[in-house]
């Protein structure tokens, strides 16, 4: 089944993986490509080389389309929206805030821009600006998230600017129940990420991946509530006492001593106790990893069935 997504996109399958930092490498992005879906790179807060790199590995590993994400937060955003440019990666999602200033240069290279929008205002505003679609993430998303859920906000992005550019759900989709979901709400796409951390082709440590699979539907917490910066993550010891000290009021740089560091002592390290586990809220219904392909083809089969489509 053709439609805006998959056109827009070139791929098979409506269906993107998550950009996630410091996880969504090549061999994840090039599995989901392969697999008919549209691959992603997190650009997160990484060294220009370490991007170069990986999107240079995925161009080995994959002719089809994949993508960058760029992490607005970074310190280095900017000199990863020019590597995108110079590399001609075939679209950019972007996440943690407003890309308004990247897009003409984006658009100008040929580059497709898909931001995460956590509201219908920031959606109104840059399809203005010129994005070719956008993705409505829920706060049931893992790592960084906005207020509003998926269920909510997904049908108020598709009245605002759906029929201008197609809607990509994000937030609590793991499998074909979710999709076929997402597209009653009028999305044309999805974005899946915590059902891909439990995949074979994920570099994540084994601890990790196997605190995914084993998470139930109460093993979640959301730091950083006071700080603005609300992350949703496996419930933890870290957690746990990030909590603790937010409660109390803690200074900023006893928060800057547990959180530095934190993404990589749970993706390198698996130091589950320390580590910060980024992960969303339907990780309980995740029960074993398995290869990309086969995850990719039980969602869409799935959706196809409840739809009545032929994915
Ligand atoms: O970006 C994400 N998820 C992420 S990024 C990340 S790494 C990180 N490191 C340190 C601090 C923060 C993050 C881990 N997980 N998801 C997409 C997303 N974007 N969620 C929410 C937003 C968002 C929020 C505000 C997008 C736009 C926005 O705009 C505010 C404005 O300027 O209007």
């Amino acid at each position: 089944m053709e439609n805006r997504v998959t056109k827009l996109l070139g791929i098979r399958y409506p269906l993107l993986q998550g950009g996630m930092a410091w996880i969504a490498e090549s061999t994840l992005a090039s599995a989901v490509s392969n697999a008919g879906g549209a691959g992603i790179i997190a650009g997160g807060s990484a060294p220009i080389d370490y991007l170069r790199d990986e999107i240079r590995k995925c161009k080995s590993l994959t002719d089809k389309p994949f993508g960058v994400n760029i992490m607005l937060m970074s310190p280095n955003a900017e000199d990863l929206a020019q590597l995108v440019v110079d590399e001609g990666v075939s679209f950019v999602t972007t996440g943690a805030g407003n890309p308004g200033v990247y897009v003409p240069a984006w658009k100008e290279a040929g580059i497709k821009v898909i931001p995460v929008v956590p509201s219908v205002a920031l959606a109104r505003r840059l399809v203005k600006a010129g994005a070719d679609a956008v993705i409505a993430e829920g706060t049931e998303s893992g790592g960084h998230i906005g207020q509003n859920t998926t269920m909510c906000l997904v049908p108020q992005i598709v009245d605002a600017v759906g029929a201008d550019v197609p809607v990509i759900a994000a937030g609590g989709i793991a499998d074909g129940r979710g999709v076929a979901a997402a597209f009653m709400l009028g999305a044309d796409g999805v974005q899946i990420g915590t059902r891909f951390l439990a995949s074979e082709e994920c570099k994540i440590h084994e601890n990790y991946k196997n605190a995914v699979v084993k998470a139930k539907d109460t093993d979640n917490a959301i730091t950083g509530f006071y700080s603005g910066s609300p992350c949703r993550c496996i419930k933890s010891k870290y957690t746990k006492k990030l909590q603790e000290m937010e409660k109390n009021a803690a200074p900023p740089e006893d928060f800057e001593a547990l959180t530095v560091g934190s993404l990589r002592k749970a993706v390198v390290d698996g130091n589950l106790d320390e580590g910060s586990l980024l992960c969303g809220l339907i990780a309980g219904m995740i029960k074993e990893v398995k290869p990309v392909r086969e995850i990719v083809d039980d969602i869409m089969s799935g959706a196809g069935k409840l739809l009545g489509k032929e994915f």
